[in-house]
């Protein structure tokens, strides 16, 4: 869970370059007047104007050279960045563009695997890595799906500060997969997007006829303009997989319908409960990195300096976070009943239905989403809470057995660049 990432992209964030959009073009530009306007004020106040009195030109004097200099620096700068943003931002008016995932012709060079599941049940054909922190609860949503369906596959656990194994990669977010047919041409797609990766690879198990690369181009990224106009992407079909005129016979549109509900739910609000839970106090914070650094196994993949880097580091960032977070999310202090109150809507709703999970039976892709979320925060002392005040730990533990009995056995090695066939 840790979206400790968070964390050191807001530090790093103010020693990289800004990026050069048409607002911070404008900044410097402003900039620039500001400086020349401060480089004239001397002459007016404190200092004797350039023509004195009687008729000879002093020549400027050390201050004024240095803010001149300054102004010009300034103007250049403020102008360079505007005309270079125009020139590299020529399509930040667009929307709706399209864009597909990655193809990647082979396993990048130096990607450490670190584990894999192995199921020799596995019938998908599919070569899988999957890109991760151990404790994101979008890491933890996709391999809830994966364990559950029985597949195979191989797992990268990403260092959170400095991400070698992704540096390969523009995208830089977890979850991230490559993923190939075993019988196909050898290439890779590389998908980003929890919801969009457990949707394409639903979409294929039903399917195997379409080759998954083809299949991946249904779900591409899409420009928008949110309500502040800032220009966003997404994948705006990522809960929608596609049964074309073959569905089950269990998946009526209402079922459909119910389940990219809940889907979107787990992401768009259960999921914005944790981090103002878990860091809500620098105790509770400590105690949510030590479980991360449990759960992660970092004292394995990782050199000590760097895992309390990342314990440390990583809790006191998070708690500063977290109080951000809460207030964007509209929170009050009291964030452990906003929790309770979301587990309740989930329980109330299952009572409801009077089915054992959400999908009746058997889990659906809301139980694996809302399930994966919530171990995320497993070890954490909001999940006990949670345990102790709410009914959610039968359903919970209930998702859990079948996830564990379905997933394949755990083989702990790093393979340099290689996935190694089931
Ligand atoms: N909507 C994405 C969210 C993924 C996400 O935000 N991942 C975080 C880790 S919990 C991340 O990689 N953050 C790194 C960054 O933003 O640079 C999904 O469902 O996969």
């Amino acid at each position: 869970m840790s979206c400790f990432r968070l964390a050191t992209a807001t530090a790093l964030a103010a020693t990289r370059p800004m990026s050069v959009s048409g607002r911070t073009s404008r900044f410097l530009c402003n900039r620039a007047h500001q400086e020349f306007a401060l480089a004239r004020r001397p002459f007016s106040k404190t200092t004797s104007p350039p023509g004195n009195g009687n008729g000879v030109k002093k020549p400027p004097n050390g201050t004024f050279k240095l803010a001149l200099f300054g102004a010009v620096l300034g103007a250049v700068t403020g102008s360079v960045y505007t005309v270079y943003s125009r020139w590299t931002d020529i399509d930040s008016h667009k929307e709706h563009e399209h864009t597909p995932p990655k193809r990647v012709e082979n396993m990048p060079a130096g990607v450490r695997i670190t584990k894999r599941y192995v199921n020799p049940k596995d019938t998908s054909g599919l070569d899988i890595v999957l890109f991760q922190f151990q404790t994101c609860p979008f890491c933890c949503k996709v391999r809830a799906y994966l364990d559950y369906m029985g597949v195979s596959y191989s797992v990268v656990e990403v260092d959170a500060v400095l991400r070698q194994d992704i540096r390969w990669s523009v995208l830089k977010k977890v979850p991230m997969v490559l993923l190939r047919q075993r019988d196909g041409d050898g290439q890779y797609v590389q998908m980003v997007d929890s919801s969009a990766i457990i949707s394409l690879i639903a979409t294929y198990l039903h399917d195997k006829r379409t080759d998954i690369l083809e299949l991946a181009e249904f779900y591409p990224h899409i420009s928008f303009f949110d309500d502040e106009s800032k220009k966003k992407t997404d994948i705006l079909n990522k809960y929608f997989v596609m049964y074309q005129d073959r569905a089950p016979k269990n998946v009526t549109k209402e079922t459909e319908e119910i389940e990219r509900k809940w889907r979107s739910w787990a992401d768009d609000h259960l999921v914005h409960l944790i981090s103002p839970n878990c860091y809500q106090s620098m105790e509770e914070s400590l105690e949510t990195f030590e479980w991360f650094s449990k759960a992660g196994e970092w004292d394995v993949h990782f050199p000590k300096w760097e895992r309390n880097l990342m314990v440390y580091c990583g809790a006191v960032a998070m708690w500063g976070i977290a109080k951000m977070l809460k207030r964007r999310h509209a929170l009050t202090d009291d964030v452990r009943s906003h929790m309770y109150d979301a587990l309740d809507k989930w329980t109330t709703e299952l009572k409801k239905r009077n089915t054992k999970f959400m999908g009746g039976k058997q889990p659906s892709l809301a139980d694996l989403s809302v399930f994966g979320v919530l171990s995320s925060m497993e070890g954490c002392q909001t999940f006990k809470d949670c345990l102790q005040n709410t009914s959610i730990g039968k359903w919970f533990y209930d998702v859990k057995e079948i996830v564990e009995k379905n997933r394949g056995q755990l083989h702990r090695e790093r393979i340099e660049g290689v996935v190694l066939p089931a």
